[in-house]
């Protein structure tokens, strides 16, 4: 599915905005169809935000179900004779749109997008009522799992085993927009090089008779044309794209038929090359080591609400601190954030929200222990969602030069059989789908390498691994013993490159100890200092991403203090000690 562009053949209506919004509390919207009607409500919410924390009431913040979006649209006098389409970029977890009452689709899964042909139900120059209702239930069969429990009083409850709030709403942009007949439905890009020439090798999706295709340079140059649905470009004196030094060429399609150009169409592309050789993750034929965080879509007030000033200033601030990628921990961000990483050069991590498929957590964020995989829990309709998310994650992100590694899910329970039943099938998807990029999963501490089974169907091993916190709590010296203990015993059974995708300490920003205890940023230090001696013994060891870049928001428990503090940064984006340590280090590892 293509982003909506404007261009010479397209118009595209931005609808972010303050929407009428009314909470479901009684589960009747459906059945008295508020998506007929003016909605019966005070209340307004903006689009795009989590709903949450925008009202005081703690009843819409903790509600459990859905919730109702509306506003009127005017499609514009020149749209006649083009088909219209409306878009969501996401619904949180799942999301019904209506127009003018009549629901033109459903989707499951908080973090793609979705969109329907609405051609037959407007007209160009006529107002339209446009709802979306959203619903923020997990169940054990959506991905991420989780289970609504009744109190004794008899409301609803959502639980769930990952460790960041169950934020909802339209957290991304609607849109309508406007596209040809026989327009261009799908571009795909794959990039090569060999000594100073570049190669575009691409494949066009239209019903259009030909298609033309020309590529630019940054000053605005044409540097190669081609004709057909399916060739290659081939670019003199390439630029290459690479870490922290992008280089974007512009992809311009043109669909033509016997009269002319029907549809255009434009597409960043970065000339680079991702590769796993041994221990080894290339990128453009060169060791590549990861340095930077997982990081979460998470700010005050907005929630997971994607917003501009944020995305850029976290992306400043990873500069600052020597970051040269991170991972979408635990889910797929908005695809603003994917291009801004496609044009400053930033690898991405790119997460599906497979997390929490882990039953041991049950003690740490409640709720009954199930096995993990199992009728009542990650069953046979939980692996299709997941094989969905997989495909709709490919399919979104494929064409981005910043994406250089998928991670089919975080933390999951995988030193039993029935794991790689459940995730072998995603693995291999995601290797039938994109075969030019290396996939992996996140390996959880309670599975090391002589007991986690789905560790060898992966390309590069991923750790997450909390020794000097979870283990050896305040204990640097006996960390120190036991990850290397651990690193010795992975990097002797797997010759595959490993990345720690998470370490980190909670630590309470203007905290300090003399002598080093946890919660302190003397502490936090002290405990990167610690890992990072360990990562430095290990060549397989190719990249270390901080848990986390910043605090952020979860689910109240008697471990988290008004959240998880792990963040190099406050959740203002301040740095803590840490930030300094860590800006140190890589500024001079990435100067190698
Ligand atoms: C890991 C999870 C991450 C948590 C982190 C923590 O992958 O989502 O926030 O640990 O406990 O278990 O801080």
């Amino acid at each position: 599915m293509l982003k909506p562009q404007a261009s010479a053949t397209r118009e595209i209506i931005n609808l972010d905005g303050v929407w009428q919004f009314k909470v479901d509390f009684e589960d009747e919207g459906f059945s008295k169809r508020w998506a007929s009607q003016p909605l019966d409500t005070q209340l307004q919410a903006p689009v795009p935000a989590s709903y949450n924390d925008i009202f005081t009431d703690v009843a819409i913040r903790e509600h459990v179900g859905w919730v109702w979006y509306q506003r009127k649209v005017r499609v514009p006098r020149g749209w006649s004779g083009e088909t219209i389409m409306v878009r969501a970029d996401s619904a949180t977890h799942e999301g019904v749109i209506f127009v003018n009452g009549e629901e033109v689709v459903r989707h499951l899964g908080g973090y793609m997008p979705f969109e329907a042909n609405i051609t037959n139900r407007v007209a160009a120059g006529e107002e339209f009522v446009l709802t979306v209702a959203v619903n923020n239930v997990l169940t054990n069969e959506t991905v991420p799992p989780g289970r609504v429990i009744t109190r004794d009083d008899g409301t609803k409850q959502q639980t769930y085993l990952h460790d960041f709030y169950n934020y909802a709403g339209l957290a991304r942009s609607i849109y309508i927009y406007s596209v040809p007949k026989n327009a261009i439905t799908d571009i795909t890009v794959v990039t090569d090089f060999s000594g100073s020439t570049g190669f575009v090798n691409y494949e066009i999706e239209t019903a259009a008779e030909n298609v033309e295709v020309a590529l630019f340079d940054e000053s605005g140059n044409q540097v190669a044309t081609s004709i057909g649905a399916k060739s290659q470009l081939k670019i003199e004196n390439v630029k290459l794209w690479q870490p922290l030094n992008a280089y974007l060429y512009e992809l311009k399609a043109k669909a033509l038929d016997s009269k002319g150009v029907v549809d255009e169409y434009s597409l960043n592309v970065g000339i680079r090359t991702v590769k796993v050789e041994g221990n080894k993750f290339l990128v453009n034929n060169e060791p590549f080591y990861f340095t930077g965080f997982g990081m979460h879509e998470d700010h005050v007030v907005k929630g997971k609400g994607h917003d501009n000033s944020f995305m850029v200033n976290d992306f400043e601030l990873l500069k600052w601190v020597g970051a040269n990628s991170f991972r979408t921990s635990h889910y797929p961000y908005a695809e603003e954030v994917m291009d801004y990483a496609d044009r400053h050069g930033i690898l991405i991590i790119d997460e599906t929200a497979a997390v929490g498929f882990n039953q041991s957590f049950a003690s740490m964020f409640g709720g009954p222990k199930l096995p993990t995989y199992g009728p009542e829990t990650a069953n046979e309709k939980t692996q299709k969602n997941l094989l969905q998310a997989v495909r709709e994650l490919i399919q979104r992100d494929k064409n981005h030069p910043s994406v250089v590694l998928w991670s089919i899910t975080n933390e999951s329970e995988t030193g039993i059989p029935e794991a790689v039943d459940f995730f072998k099938p995603a693995i291999e998807l995601a290797k039938e789908l994109d075969s030019t990029r290396p996939v992996t999963y996140i390996n959880v501490m309670t599975e090391p390498f002589n007991k986690c089974l789905v560790a060898p169907l992966v390309d590069v091993i991923c750790l997450n691994r909390y020794w000097g916190w979870y283990e050896d709590h305040s204990d640097l010296p006996n960390a120190a013993i036991h990850l290397e203990a651990e690193l010795k015993g992975w990097t002797e059974k797997y010759d595959v490159p490993i990345i720690i995708t998470e370490y980190g300490a909670d630590t309470l920003a203007g905290g300090h100890s003399i002598h080093n205890l946890p919660w302190s940023e003397e502490y936090q230090t002290a405990y990167l200092e610690m890992s990072h001696g360990v990562f430095d013994k290990f060549p397989a060891v190719v990249g270390e991403h901080v848990w986390n870049f910043a605090d952020f928001q979860t689910k109240p428990g008697i471990f988290r203090v008004l959240g998880n503090k792990k963040g190099a940064f406050t959740r203002d984006r301040q740095p803590k000690a840490a930030a300094h340590t860590l800006r140190a280090r890589w500024t001079k590892l990435n100067q190698k």
